[in-house]
């Protein structure tokens, strides 16, 4: 099957990641394909953190010392640059979490510990990843509010006519859905999805952990409320993600962790607040990590991410091709044109551990398991499959080397 033509030089993209030179074991080069788990770093990502730790490092808003001064000016420039990548009105508007289940779990115990009760409604879905559903649920059972889901149909999309019926029917005060699935790569369509959720009243946060790392998003664009994301997946480091939501929203809400820095006066008696985005960070911050992130959004605003998603829908549909051959295969998910770089898949009568296992074998990292989306197994009739997923490095000689290795795979089962 012939190679797609790609948008760019994807050997040079590769040069920048080290990791991605190695071998997995020896005479056997790495083939990363777990990139919705987390992707890779770039030179660029590491070099930013170490300089800032060979330079720079200080802690951030308290010293008037000058290096103080020099990495609250680099901690706070990342922040603007998060602001200008996902087009936020204000950088005030753009909190640093750990990552997406901290931002949820952020507005579930504060927003939505001051605003649901008996009677309300949260609508999530049958796709979300368990950071979508489990916050809610342990609210839910403190606060006396319901949580309904909305279905995923056989082409592995949302029911918009239920989450319709949903919205007119229910006292829905709040909708919380993925923007991209981590295992169906289902793309949601979100600013309809939030239109119809404010004609209702409700308010809409968008969980944008597989979408931000791979297509452009403009929260102002989707008008959703709360937007979520992680930075490892964006080819930025683990501990810093992203909560942004609508200012007067974060204005009403009440402080999520007390500390240092979230705080305007502190007496014994009682404390009042910082201004926005401190309000949310007590504590000193995830700093390096979070200059670590401003560098992974110059590095993907300068490959462009309308470039990064043609990249990836081409790897992805030439996978879907090539992965469609292999006998006794089942992909989920809609086709590739709906869908992100993600295939989740199993193979008749293999379970999907060995598969991962025997593709590590041949240097081939993907996952296996529920990927944090039980739910959604269920519904899919499996209690695991395995996924290959991909991301602005992968190339269509990898996808070979999948296909390859899976024929491979069923011949070890004798199959
Ligand atoms: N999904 C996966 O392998 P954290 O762990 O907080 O960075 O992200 C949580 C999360 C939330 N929503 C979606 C849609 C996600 O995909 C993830 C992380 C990884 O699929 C790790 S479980």
């Amino acid at each position: 099957m012939p190679h797609p033509t790609l948008p760019y030089d994807v050997e040079a993209v590769r040069n920048d990641f080290p990791i991605l030179h190695q071998e997995h074991h020896p005479g056997t080069p790495l083939i990363y394909l777990d990139n919705a788990a987390s992707s890779q770093k770039p030179r660029q990502v590491i070099e930013a953190m170490n300089e800032y730790y060979r330079t720079t490092h200080s802690n951030v808003h308290r010293g008037i010392h000058k290096l103080s001064e020099s990495a609250t000016l680099a901690y706070e420039g990342a922040r603007k640059k998060i602001r200008s990548f996902i087009n936020a009105s204000n950088w005030r508007e753009v909190i640093f979490t750990r990552g997406t289940t901290e931002s949820i779990n952020l507005v579930a115990q504060t927003w939505g510990r001051a605003n649901l009760g008996p009677g309300d409604v949260v609508v999530s879905s049958v796709m979300e990843h368990h950071a979508n559903i489990v916050p809610w649920q342990i609210l839910a059972a403190e606060r006396g509010f319901s949580i309904e889901y909305i279905p995923v149909t056989s082409d592995g999309q949302l029911d918009l006519e239920v989450y319709e019926r949903l919205l007119t029917q229910r006292s829905v005060k709040l909708v919380s859905v993925v923007h991209c699935s981590n295992v169906l790569g289902t793309v949601n369509p979100i600013a309809d999805m939030a239109r119809q959720a404010h004609q209702h009243g409700a308010l809409f946060l968008a969980d944008g952990a597989q979408s931000v790392p791979h297509m452009p998003v403009d929260v102002q664009a989707l008008d959703v409320d709360f937007f979520v994301f992680s930075g490892h997946k964006m080819a930025g480091p683990t501990g810093i993600g992203i909560l942004y939501a609508k200012r007067a929203i974060l204005e009403s809400m009440p402080p999520y962790q007390g500390g240092g820095d979230m705080i305007a006066q502190v007496t014994l008696q009682g404390s009042t607040w910082n201004e926005l985005p401190y309000k949310f960070e007590a504590g000193t911050p995830s700093i390096a990590e979070a200059i670590g992130l401003g560098a992974a959004v110059d590095y993907l605003g300068q490959l462009g991410m309308t470039t990064i998603h043609r990249h990836e829908q081409s790897i992805i549909q030439y996978a879907l091709e090539r992965l469609s051959e292999i006998p006794g295969i089942t992909v989920y998910g809609p086709d590739a044109c709906r869908k992100g770089a993600v295939a989740a898949f199993t193979l008749e009568r293999i379970h999907a551990h060995d598969v991962a296992q025997l593709l590590d074998a041949d240097g081939i990292a993907v996952r296996a398991g529920h990927h944090c989306a039980m739910p959604l197994h269920q519904h899919l009739g499996v209690t695991a499959s395995a996924r290959a997923s991909f991301y602005l490095y992968s190339t269509p000689s990898e996808v070979d080397k999948l296909a390859e290795a899976l024929y491979k795979t069923r011949r070890a089962f004798a199959l």
